[in-house]
């Protein structure tokens, strides 16, 4: 089983994160920040990785430390649980739609980190969430988890729709990445040996 868990402490939050990429979806996410673990349990659910994170952070101030180190806590333990990567499909792209909201990823687990992101979220909230924060995240995760990723929005009208669709669209395609290809399941899909 690929599993890892680590815990990140500065002074601004306290991050721990539990990972099984071999898991079945299985979530316990408490961030304090509700409609962030709510996000963080589709990314678990849809990219049958098991996921516990805990985050303490700084809330008194706003939720941006919080939501931004889990994403780097959370790259950081794909990272390693990924290891040499042996094995892996690398690869994933979903087009997922969800009412009003049509979100495509593709990306590259290819530790060569790159966000492309053309999300256009209508709304500055979702409820009391900071909607930029989403953006955040997926900035750190792509940064420590050495992602390639890209996220485009084809189609929107609600911010909890297309945010819900991002996190989806993203789980999907990183269950495929993260997979063992059972053709190739010895070997380092690069041609360069390493990733
Ligand atoms: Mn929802």
């Amino acid at each position: 089983m690929r599993t890892t868990s680590l815990t990140r402490t500065t002074a601004e939050t306290d991050v721990s994160v539990e990972i099984n990429l071999d898991g079945t979806g299985a979530y316990d996410n408490q961030t304090g920040v509700g409609f962030f673990d709510h996000m963080l349990d589709q990314l678990a659910r849809h990219s049958l990785i098991d996921m516990t994170i805990r985050a303490k952070g700084d809330l008194h101030i706003d939720d941006h430390h919080t939501v931004e180190d889990v994403g780097i806590t959370l790259g950081q333990a794909l990272t390693k649980a990924l290891g040499d990567k042996r094995g892996i499909r690398r690869y994933g792209a979903c087009l997922l739609p969800m009412d009003d909201a049509l979100v495509r990823t593709a990306l590259d687990l290819s530790a060569r980190p790159f966000l492309i992101w053309n999300v256009d979220l209508p709304t500055a909230k979702i409820g009391t969430f900071d909607t930029e924060l989403v953006r955040e995240f997926f900035q750190a995760l792509s940064t420590h988890g050495g992602i390639t990723l890209h996220v485009d929005q084809l189609h929107g009208i609600n911010s909890h729709h297309i945010a819900e669709a991002a996190f989806k669209s993203v789980a999907r395609a990183l269950r495929e990445a993260v997979e063992v290809d059972p053709r190739k399941s010895q070997d380092i899909p690069s041609t360069k040996g390493a990733l």
